[in-house]
């Protein structure tokens, strides 16, 4: 450990530590732009400058050690005017279009300038002009607003091992770009939108699609129903000046009804018919097909992106199930149709999703259109809908908790944790160790999948067998789980695994590209809490033990894995 001072505050910290660091546990709050708690810094911006009382030279705070015994200046007169220059400079080269920017109130640049008190910009203004690129259904990507922190490349880079994203020239002409220059869809990106959930500006933003929904809601030929993915409602409270992890689910559904939603349902009840399918899926392998193992998960599309480009000697191992969004959509438009005899035509499937890839993997395969439409006909972010309903002047904290429509709306608590990483391996342990071993289980929580860990292994016993675990979340720590498995089948060892789970998102979907911006490990700490508060205060813990899921096979699906099953539940892959 080591002692120094901030602004004549004693610190004591780990030695190692950051100056910005060590600032921030003596309150003192020292001004970033390119900095993020995710990433490694690397000092490009120059906002956190700092010196000690012994000389005049600046120190970037972020990439700086704190020193034993040193004493800190971090806003002197001197310091205060080499930052307002630094933004002065950014400001010069930044179009000022805030009132439209889709940042707007949101933007770490506006409010430092607010903060700094730019009142007129004294350099000449020196736009780059740029195309923005809207090629994939995903993100947008607008490099005339980028203030080349970087944050972007390095997320894209080293915690998602993408490389799609790139700094292209050099000097005043140096711009943001899809790596060799090509079109955004066209690169290596996988839809994630982490880049998104990183950027401090408006330079690269969800692709907005709010309007469609708007449209759709107004039409009275259409029959609107909207789903919520597992992880929105342990977010979208931020957006509204709520703590992080708070649980919102019941004032969602009276918000969206207040929209004018006609059926209110939700992803975690498809999350529990995931379960039913994949568990089912793994039992078989496990039992008969030995050598289709490992089985690897399938919900997250950025992860199938990046198998179907990548690692696609890993098809045969990948779970044939869709992800629950579109398994919601297919029986919104058969099951739900057929009950209420309404046109699947005339049925308008509503998502709303942590996840900027989910809009990809709506429109993206064949597979997803089983009843001759799209099972989900467009997909909102948690930033969409937080925003929609801001505009609609509804008072989401305040509202009245109401329930969600019966059908395809009650979920488990398995279904819920499918939000945080490790939870669809929980919730698949939960009802395939039940079905192995045919007894009801005495404790539902597994803390192997559990945890913050970039790569988790557990190995359990089911029924006097050994059943071993890989959990990876964050995109870059995925090809070490899979070249261990590589390597076992070219030396024709022992598999190292059995069941694999994937989550290209730190945390999961918790952390997913279109939630809130803002979060770094401490936000997905508490809304992984709230996800597992949510768990915890189910009546019903295990997805085969949802009596709506049970009603859906009796009535129409038939068991797990049947024919109809397939039909509308699973999908192929491009090789
Ligand atoms: Fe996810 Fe999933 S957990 S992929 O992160 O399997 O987006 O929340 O909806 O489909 O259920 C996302 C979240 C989500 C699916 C489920
Ligand atoms: Fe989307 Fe979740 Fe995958 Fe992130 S982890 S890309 S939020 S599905």
């Amino acid at each position: 450990m080591i002692t120094c001072t901030i602004d004549g505050v004693e610190v004591t910290v780990p030695a190692g530590t950051s100056i910005l660091k060590a600032s921030k546990e003596a309150g003192v709050k020292i001004p970033t732009l390119c900095y993020h708690p995710d990433l490694h810094p690397w000092a490009s911006c120059g906002m956190c400058i700092v010196k000690n009382d012994r000389s005049p030279k600046l120190m970037r705070a972020c990439a700086t050690e704190a020193v034993e015994g040193e004493a800190y200046i971090t806003g002197d007169n001197e310091i205060i005017s080499v930052r307002k220059a630094v933004l002065e400079l950014i400001l010069s080269e930044h179009p000022d279009d805030c009132l439209t920017c889709g940042r707007n109130n949101n933007c770490e640049l506006q409010t430092l300038a607010a903060d700094f008190g730019i009142r007129e910009e004294p350099f000449d203004k020196n736009l780059h002009p740029l195309p923005k690129d809207t090629s994939t259904p995903s993100i947008v990507l607008n490099p005339e607003k980028c203030i080349k922190c970087g944050r972007c490349v390095h997320v894209c880079q080293d915690l998602q091992g993408v490389y799609a994203l790139e700094f292209l020239d050099r000097g005043e002409n140096t711009r943001l770009a899809p790596a060799a220059d090509v079109q955004l869809n066209d690169s290596p990106c996988i839809k994630c939108g982490q880049c998104s959930a990183h950027c401090p500006v408006g330079a690269i933003y969800e692709k907005s699609e709010w309007e469609k929904a708007v449209a759709a809601i107004n039409n009275p030929d259409v029959h609107t129903v909207v789903q919520i993915a597992p992880a929105v409602r342990v977010a979208i409270g931020e957006a509204f000046g709520l703590e992080s992890g708070s649980l919102m689910t019941g004032q969602l559904y009276t918000a969206l009804r207040r929209l004018g939603f006609d059926k209110i349902f939700d992803t975690n009840f498809a999350a529990d018919l995931t379960i039913m399918e994949e568990g089912t899926e793994f039992i078989k392998r496990f039992t008969e097909e030995q050598e289709s193992l490992p089985l690897i998960t399938s919900c997250c599309p950025a992860w199938v992106d990046y198998m179907e480009k990548y690692s696609n000697d890993m098809i045969p191992h990948f779970s044939t199930c869709k992800s629950p969004q579109q398994m919601e959509g297919a029986m919104i438009k058969s099951y739900y149709a057929e009950k209420h005899n309404i046109d699947p035509k005339d049925i308008y499937v509503v998502s709303i999703m942590p996840c900027t890839a989910k809009k990809a993997e709506a429109q993206n395969c064949d597979d997803m259109f089983s009843t001759g439409c799209k099972d989900v006909d467009v997909v909102l972010t948690t930033r969409e809908i937080a925003r929609l309903i801001k505009m609609s002047g509804i008072d989401l904290p305040n509202l009245p908790e109401s329930d969600v429509d019966s059908l395809l709306g009650t979920y488990s608590g398995a279904g819920t944790i499918f939000g945080v990483t490790g939870g669809v391996m929980e919730a698949a342990l939960r009802t395939a160790v039940s079905k192995i071993t045919g007894e009801t289980l005495p404790k539902v929580e597994f803390e192997g999948p559990r945890g913050m860990e970039g790569v988790k292994e557990a190995e359990l016993d089911v029924a006097g067998q050994k059943v071993r675990i890989a959990v990876a979340h964050g995109m870059a720590n995925i090809e070490t789980v899979l070249n261990t498995v590589r390597a076992a089948k070219a030396e024709g060892k022992e598999l190292p695994y059995h069941f694999i789970e994937v989550m290209a998102c730190r945390g999961g979907c918790i952390g997913g590209g279109g939630q809130p911006h803002g979060a770094d490990d401490e936000t997905r700490a508490k809304r992984t809490a709230g996800i597992y508060q949510d768990d915890e205060k189910s009546v019903v813990r295990c997805s085969h033990e949802n009596p709506d899921i049970l009603t859906a096979y009796k009535e129409y699906l038939g068991e797990p894995s049947s024919h109809k099953a397939h039909e509308l539940l699973h999908r192929s892959y491009r090789n």
